[in-house]
């Protein structure tokens, strides 16, 4: 009986490794990732994704370099608990038929003798399960979040050669808001001693006349989008000034948490080979735009429904020239503040 079980286990394993193995072999040469090396993806069944993804859940097409890996994840899990719901649901029928109280009429303890089905059943579902999560979900989650990547986007951005753009996204209720490291590619210190909701909700001095970061609060309206380059990675580092809430941008396939007291990562790259117009046409040039809603993603409050911000994906050349102007306006705005009170001081002291 033990060694039964013995090898039931090994089996058990074994299949599992098989089976991830076999799922691996299906990869094909993708396009080259952000860090310079060449890509594997899953080919098989991408057209079924896609087909899925835009008329079944009518989502918009994605924008992102790893937005087709998040789509194949929706599906298979969809596909799959589709299989589980309407076996479940066909076991649970025929059950209630087959051990109805008039053939039935005294409960059986021992209930059902052969397990084969079932066992067969449960065990692949763990198998199918394992497969989705060593074979796409860790795969993906590791090249979204992954540090040294991260690491070196802050790196390019801190360089500011235009290789990458550390963005720091700040949650509140019920808005979303943006920081850059403006044209010094460093990022201002913070204190909280500074931090208020209505105007300085990343807590800078504002006695400092040469920070020169640029800050969007309030991304709600179009003009006051938060600005990012495509074809070239961003890292985004965010956090919630007061509850959790989830930074959502359906398109980039962009969906993460902010949470009080932490810095969360992500990085993505928008490819401009996957932006289209309105008709389906690629959109791409210097003078093209792209504006996609963010939305909050955690139930964060009453005005959760209506906590929208917009995000701008613009050419990487408008992008450097967006920054460059914002940063600049921003310094020479926090000079003419820090010189205001000495010239009030003159006046008064003239009267
Ligand atoms: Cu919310």
């Amino acid at each position: 009986m033990k060694s039964k079980g013995i090898f039931y286990s090994f089996a058990a394993i074994l299949g599992v490794v098989a089976a991830v193995v076999l799922v691996n072999l299906m990869k094909v040469d993708g396009p080259v990732g952000p860090d310079g090396q060449k890509t594997k993806e899953f080919k098989m069944l991408d057209s079924t994704v896609e087909n899925v993804m835009l008329n079944v859940f009518k989502s918009p097409a994605p924008v992102s370099d790893h937005g087709k890996n998040v789509d194949r994840m929706i599906v298979f899990v969809h596909i799959l608990m589709a299989i589980l719901f309407v076996g479940w649901s066909l076991y649970f029928l025929a059950t209630l038929i087959k051990f109805n109280s008039k053939t039935n009429p005294k409960a059986d303890y021992y209930g059902v003798r052969s397990k084969v089905g079932t066992t067969v059943a449960e065990y692949g579902v763990i198998l199918v399960e394992v497969v989705l999560i060593t074979c796409f979900a860790v795969p993906l989650w590791a090249d979204v979040v992954n540090e040294e990547q991260m690491e070196k986007i802050k790196a390019a951005s801190k360089e500011g050669k235009g290789k990458g753009l550390e963005l720091h996204i700040l949650a509140k209720q019920y808005d979303w808001n943006a920081r850059y490291a403006g044209n010094d590619g460093r990022f201002e210190e913070q204190a909280l001693r500074f931090a208020n909701k209505v105007d300085n909700p990343f807590g800078i001095d504002p006695e400092k006349a040469d920070v020169d970061d640029v800050i969007i609060t309030t991304a709600r309206s179009k003009d006051n989008a938060i600005v990012v380059p495509w074809d070239r990675p961003v890292a985004l580092k965010m956090t919630s000034m007061d509850v959790i809430h989830s930074f959502k941008v359906l398109p980039l396939r962009v969906c993460k948490d902010c949470i009080p007291g932490l810095q969360l990562p992500i990085h993505f790259k928008v490819n401009p080979d996957l932006l289209n117009d309105k008709n389906g046409k690629p959109a791409n040039k210097e003078d093209d735009e792209h504006l996609f809603l963010i939305t909050c993603a955690q139930l964060c409050g009453d005005g959760h429904g209506y906590m929208n911000g917009y995000l701008k994906v613009v050419h990487p050349n408008k992008f450097d020239d967006w920054l460059e102007t914002k940063s600049r306006a921003e310094l020479e705005k926090r000079k003419a503040v820090k010189i205001k009170p000495d010239l009030a001081a003159n006046t008064s002291s003239a009267k």
